[in-house]
């Protein structure tokens, strides 16, 4: 019975949670493929294309990003799902528009704790479930940053400060909504919109025309969607059951026709035009405590991502939350992500006055001088494995030209990871 209640997926499995157990780690594979990021491929009849591969590769290389949940949510400070867990109507949700006024909002700040984290890219949240969208869009019915004191493009403040500093951003795009009335409710919108039928024909134009906006004016690496779950339960046949067709060959298409890439992290095993892998809070493979990825086999020809949070349970700002990862920890987050052969994309959510939280800022400068120290293990390798060992640390193996790398991650959550180099003849 308990098996097959892990496998179903509810609704409650991507709700925020706090703290999880750090991952059971177990033996993986051998040697990946390595040249598989390289070449054409051909998925079912899609047929990807060079400049998509490359992008792959370049992503896969890049190793370690920030992620950023930032939106009116911020000026709550409860985290991102404020408005759905106490059911606050969309309009007076709304109106804390009139009050989003981030004085301390400095795109080039954030960038600056960025970089000198050694992260290679940032990922943020453009409009996330609430439907605020964070750059001044011309085709919504005005629930967006231009519309609020503070009227800036955040957006638009961020790709520039990022550009600068030759970090690639990409951009979390929701496809839950609990804004709009064209939007069919799922799952969990229902809890704020009610049984609203919704017009996905009209919604589909709408998100379409934001995803052009967003790609013309700020060229992302990825579009990275969430919020598909709400439409669709696990069968314990291994069938999906969905109350909505998304129709995402048309959105992929439109995307990549843009060379942009696509992710979904949708907790489902990945589709042919997906370029990337997501796992949340869970390694690839593992399906620890949460849940979110029983239903997902790790793709062996993308590159993997793996997110998760800084700031104990909560994607977006929560005030009352204090409990952060320690700077050892987060160190070690990147080190097991390496050895699985994904990304780590670590989550920071801003809070109301656009100050990054001061813990988070500490922690990132430390974690940039052990990656100063160590990245050599991490950047633009593929990941050999990752083993637990019998008193509780783990070892993990990453590769780069003739060098392997051994990483010894001990227990404990102030103790940072050793690395060993080895010339690839010891093995
Ligand atoms: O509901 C969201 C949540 O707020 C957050 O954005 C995370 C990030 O992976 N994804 C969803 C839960 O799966």
């Amino acid at each position: 019975m308990a098996t097959r209640m892990r496998m179903k997926t509810s609704l409650s499995m991507f709700l925020p949670t706090a703290g999880r157990k750090a991952a059971t780690i177990l033996v993986v594979g051998a040697v990946l493929v390595l040249s598989s990021l390289a070449r054409a491929q051909n998925c079912g009849s899609y047929v990807v294309e060079k400049w998509n591969l490359e992008a792959r590769k370049k992503f896969a290389a890049q190793r370690f990003g920030i992620f950023i949940h930032w939106g009116l949510y911020a000026n709550y400070a409860q985290g991102e799902w404020y408005q759905q867990q106490i059911c606050i109507d969309t309009e007076t949700y709304g109106r804390m528009a009139d009050g989003f006024c981030p004085s301390k909002f400095d795109a080039k700040e954030w960038v600056r704790v960025f970089k000198d984290a050694g992260a290679r890219y940032v990922t943020i949240t453009s409009r996330h479930h609430d439907g605020f969208s964070l750059w001044p869009t011309k085709v919504d019915d005005g629930f967006n940053i231009a519309n609020t004191p503070f009227g800036r493009d955040v957006i638009g403040e961020l790709a520039k400060a990022c550009d600068d500093e030759g970090l690639q951003l990409n951009f979390y795009y929701s496809l839950m909504d609990w804004h709009r009335k064209d939007y069919p409710a799922g799952l969990a919108t229902k809890k704020v919109c009610g049984e609203q039928k919704g017009d996905y024909a009209s919604y589909k134009e709408f998100m379409l025309g934001q995803l052009g906006e967003l790609i013309d004016s700020y060229h992302p690496g990825n579009i990275w969607f969430d919020g598909e779950w709400e439409h669709a339960e696990h069968q314990d046949d291994g069938t999906w059951k969905r109350t909505l067709e998304w129709d995402f060959d048309t959105i992929y298409d439109f995307i990549h026709s843009k060379r942009v890439l696509v992710a979904n992290n949708n907790h489902q095993p990945i589709r042919d035009k997906e370029d990337i892998q997501l796992f949340e809070r869970d390694l690839p493979g593992e399906n620890t405590d949460g849940g979110f990825s029983a239903n997902q086999p790790v793709a062996n020809n993308r590159p993997i991502e793996q997110c998760d949070v800084i700031q104990h349970g909560v994607w977006g700002y929560r005030i009352a939350e204090r409990r952060f990862c320690t700077p050892a920890e987060v160190c070690a987050m990147i080190c097991r992500c390496a050895a699985k052969d994904s990304n780590l994309l670590m989550n920071i959510g801003p809070d109301g006055s656009g100050r990054l939280p001061a813990q988070a800022v500490e922690v990132m400068s430390e974690v940039g001088k052990w990656m100063r120290a160590n990245g050599d293990a991490i950047y633009g390798t593929r990941g050999l494995g990752l083993v637990k060992n019998a008193d509780g640390s783990e070892t993990g193996k990453t590769k780069k030209d003739n060098t392997v790398y051994v990483i010894s991650i001990s227990k404990g959550s102030n103790v940072f990871p050793k690395v060993c180099e080895t010339p690839t003849s010891s093995f």
